[in-house]
């Protein structure tokens, strides 16, 4: 047998009968070595060249023979071990087919967020104007034309970001009101939600926070309009049940002015630590718009009352969430924020 078709051929099943037909690597070897660029079936066919024209075209019928063959069991090795190694990855690394997939989690509004709106949702209903103003206020808006003289202590360097001597980040949202105020001829209600910024921070205050500012003005507009409106907000948010009560205060820009408390959320009004057993908790401050403040924008204080309130968004989402720390409102903790 010194035919090299048959030899070739013949070392070819003999090398095939020893491959591993699980093993991709090693039968691709064995393509190598027979169908590489160097390889036994294709150096016959590189002798074609060599041969007088008569012999040819019988060499190349044999070696294109003997090459389908071996292309075509190379194919069917190929496919046995890839087949193989597949079975063999299954049969390795079980995986249990009845565990739950992964959820898709679903994200909501977050608590801060959520009391905003309602709270917008209520005045909205009321007929008020909401306007959001900016962050960044002059000495007139955030205090002068809020009655607010330069000695009082808010306009302290240490509870202000002054950003220049006259230029800051507003510590309410009081300077919205103004701007509306210079712009817009009453009657009017309107109200102002947004962040503020105070230099202050520790375990109850945060640097930034948000609130909720409210003015109205029109004819007529007496002191027992503010405590009717707030009393039937309060009772929206908190519940028929709460109870409100109002305390002289003092504002530059309110005269008269009082705080709001409801009744305690923790303790409905029983007395327990978060109240310090007095059965009430404040959550925002109002009054009648000061007239020095009128006549600052141009409003005959004459012909038009007003008045004014301002609450806390953190204050309100603690109560109505019974959330115990202010600080758990902006940690951004997943195993708090999941609760709502
Ligand atoms: C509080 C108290 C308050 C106002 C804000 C206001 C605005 C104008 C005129 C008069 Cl333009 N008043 N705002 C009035 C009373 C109280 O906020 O404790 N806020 C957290």
């Amino acid at each position: 047998m010194t035919n090299p078709f048959e030899l070739i051929k013949s070392q070819f099943v003999a090398e095939l009968a020893t491959t591993s037909l699980s093993d991709t690597a090693a039968v691709d070897a064995l393509r190598v070595k027979f169908l590489g660029k160097k390889g036994l079936v294709t150096e016959l066919m590189k002798q074609m060249g060599g041969l007088a024209a008569e012999e040819r075209p019988a060499f190349g019928k044999l070696v294109n023979v003997l090459k389908a063959e071996v292309d075509q069991a190379i194919e069917v090795a190929l496919a046995t071990a890839r087949e193989a190694e597949l079975e063999q990855k299954l049969n390795s690394g079980w995986v249990d087919i009845s565990l739950p997939g992964d959820g898709i989690g679903a994200g909501s509004l977050h608590p801060l967020y959520e009391i905003r709106e309602e709270i917008v949702d209520f005045f909205m209903g009321m007929g008020f104007h909401v306007e959001s103003g900016r962050d960044v206020e002059t000495d007139w808006y955030n205090f002068e034309a809020l009655n607010t003289p330069p000695d009082h202590p808010s306009r302290d360097m240490q509870d202000t970001f002054y950003l220049d001597k006259k230029v800051m980040l507003r510590t309410h949202t009081s300077g919205t009101q103004i701007h509306y105020m210079e712009t817009h001829k009453p009657p009017f209600r309107m109200i102002a939600p947004g962040h503020v910024f105070r230099v202050d921070s520790d375990a109850t205050h945060a640097p930034m926070f948000q609130q909720v500012e409210g003015l109205v003005v029109d004819r007529g507009i007496t002191f027992a309009h503010l405590k009717g409106l707030l009393f039937l907000w309060a009772k929206r948010l908190f519940g028929n049940e709460v109870k409100m009560r109002f305390r002289p205060s003092f504002f530059p820009f309110t005269e008269p002015s009082a705080e709001m408390d409801i009744s305690c959320v923790f303790c409905s009004g029983a007395g327990c630590r978060r109240c310090k057993h007095t059965g009430w908790m404040e959550i925002g401050g109002c009054g009648c718009v000061d007239p020095n403040v009128l006549k600052n924008v141009g409003i005959d204080g004459e012909e038009f009352t007003g008045f004014a309130f301002g609450f806390g968004l953190d204050r309100i989402a603690m109560l109505r969430h019974q959330v115990p720390e202010i600080g758990l409102l902006t940690a951004n903790d997943q195993r708090f924020l999941r609760q709502f």
